[in-house]
């Protein structure tokens, strides 16, 4: 596979993944979905691994979106095939694993990085971080969940604003929307994720286990689950998607 996608490391209990693909901000390809899958896999399966921290490489992004690169020639098919892989492997995995996932997110988590986000069941920002779901900007919509975990999250106003301004917020305004759990000098964030964990760690696994289950079962419908990935591949049909897409590509 040449270069290592994930940084994965076990220590006291806490099962770390890092996105390594620095230089394209992390943005999530479909190497990088199936080997975070296999990991998150691994992880459930290792009773050693209690927490997990999951974030990215280098000071810039947490992870900076789907590929756009990959998806760029899809129809509405291919698309309805891609969001449904994705959410299946990797989405749904994350937010119904059953040990706690910790976003530690260090930058822009943006499309598909802050749906990945949003799947953790908590997540800490350091202070530079940016976050958004810029998808109706390249003429699509969040195909990743983001319809349904955001305004779990938020509500469904400032969903609305976000998604369908497409702009994105900092680190504070993602506290005071609860986005996010907590926010902190981005040189305390993987201390500050581990302190988290540790909080964690300290209680007993089965209920941890059920929690998340019985918090998840309070979740959206599974039907807003699949209406989004509808909508999401209809928008692969139109001539503005391919615009705006190779827009981006060719640097606009
Ligand atoms: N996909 C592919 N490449 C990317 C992405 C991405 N999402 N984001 C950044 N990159 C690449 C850039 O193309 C660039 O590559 P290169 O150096 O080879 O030219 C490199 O990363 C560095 O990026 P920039 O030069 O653009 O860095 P800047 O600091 O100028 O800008 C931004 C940073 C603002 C984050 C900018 O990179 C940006 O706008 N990125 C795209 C953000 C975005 O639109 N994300 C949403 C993508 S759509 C999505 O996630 C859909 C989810 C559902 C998919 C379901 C399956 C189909």
């Amino acid at each position: 596979m040449g270069e290592e996608l994930l940084w994965v490391e076990i220590q006291d209990n806490i099962g770390w993944i890092k996105i390594n693909r620095e230089k394209k901000l992390n943005a999530l390809n479909q190497n990088l979905i199936d080997a975070l899958h296999h990991t998150f896999i691994d992880f459930q399966n290792n009773p050693e691994v209690r927490v997990i921290i999951l974030t990215g490489s280098g000071d810039k992004a947490f992870v900076a979106g789907a590929d756009i690169a990959e998806f760029s020639d899809f129809g509405p098919s291919e698309a309805a095939r891609l969001a449904a892989h994705g959410n299946r492997v990797l989405f749904d995995q994350v937010a119904h694993l059953e040990k706690p996932v910790i976003a530690a997110i260090n930058g822009y988590a943006l499309g598909g990085g802050l749906e990945l986000a949003m799947a953790c069941h908590l997540r800490i920002a350091s202070k530079n971080a940016k976050m958004g779901l810029p998808e109706v900007s390249l003429g699509i919509i969040p195909g990743y969940g983001g319809t349904q975990r955001l305004p779990n999250l938020i509500g469904k106003g400032k969903a609305m604003e976000m998604i369908l301004t497409g702009d994105m917020v900092n680190a504070d305004q993602a506290l005071l929307l609860g986005l996010v759990n907590q926010v902190v000098q981005p040189e305390d964030l993987l201390e500050s994720a581990v302190v988290l964990a540790e909080r964690i760690i300290k209680n007993a696994p089965n209920a941890i286990k059920n929690a998340i289950k019985a918090i998840n079962a309070a979740d959206g419908s599974k039907s807003g689950f699949q209406v989004e990935e509808m909508m999401f591949s209809n928008c692969f049909g139109t001539e503005d998607f391919k615009q705006r897409v190779n827009a981006f590509l060719k640097k606009r």
